[in-house]
């Protein structure tokens, strides 16, 4: 179809401790496929997505920065926080540590990123929780909704529960998001040509078109 393919390009970064889980949202979201063996980040990875808001009948291409949680790449991956205009904020829900280690992350997300930045704490691997409760899962969630919803209202932070795995809620997580950034953008608050982490398409025609299939929900709620 003729005319521009977006509406809004927006800048994303994932960020949370060492195998939460990131690069596997991330492939998730792109490729719609699990990796049980995934190579550990080295820096810095990135992917592409056009993903449609129906809601604000926009259409918006994520450019996702997939960060390297091991500590010796921190100061590497920092550099990167700026200018972004959404964060997943990832931890492992049969990780303890890794919600802990949650508010580190989140401070240096805070130090270091836009103020306006919409961030979304995402508790990952929801599916071993499920195998749990069937018994064929040798790990056990440590981290119950209801603590990481409470810390994420306090924090001012949108939250889901997902699973890279099962594929739950992955796209969601990135659409919530982008629904909140967008809002965002309405009233004002990023400002197209000034903020580095949004930017707006400049339209040949009127037509936007979404080049993958959607059978998008709600997502705002
Ligand atoms: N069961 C389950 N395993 C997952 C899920 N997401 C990721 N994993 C596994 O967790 C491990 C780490 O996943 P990665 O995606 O590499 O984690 P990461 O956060 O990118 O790690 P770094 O790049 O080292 O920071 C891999 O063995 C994945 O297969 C999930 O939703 N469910
Ligand atoms: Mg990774």
């Amino acid at each position: 179809m003729a005319g521009i393919t977006w509406h809004y390009v927006l800048k994303f970064i994932i960020t949370g401790d060492a195998g939460v889980g990131k690069s596997s949202l991330l492939v998730r979201l792109t490729d719609q496929r699990f990796l049980a063996n995934p190579d550990p980040t080295l820096g810095v990875e990135f992917g592409s997505k056009l993903i449609e808001i129906p809601e604000e009948g926009k259409v918006v291409k994520l450019q996702c920065w997939d960060t390297a949680g091991t500590e010796s790449f921190r100061s590497i991956t920092r550099s990167y926080y700026r200018g972004a205009a959404g964060c997943l904020l990832v931890y492992d829900v049969t990780s303890r540590k890794s919600f802990i280690n949650a508010k580190s992350w989140l401070a240096d997300v805070r130090e270091h990123a836009d103020p306006h930045l919409t961030c979304i704490l995402v508790g990952n691997k929801v599916d071993l929780c499920d195998e749990e409760a069937s018994g064929s899962s040798n790990r056990r969630r440590e981290v119950s909704t209801d603590e990481a919803d409470e810390w994420a209202r306090k924090e001012g932070l949108l939250f889901l529960e997902a699973s890279a795995k099962s594929g739950n809620n992955v796209d969601s997580a990135f659409e919530k998001a982008s629904c909140d950034i967008l809002h965002k953008i309405k009233h004002g608050v990023f400002d197209d040509d000034r903020s580095p982490g949004v930017k707006l398409s400049k339209p040949t025609n009127g037509s936007v078109a979404l080049n993958q299939a959607s059978n998008k929900q709600g997502c705002c709620s």
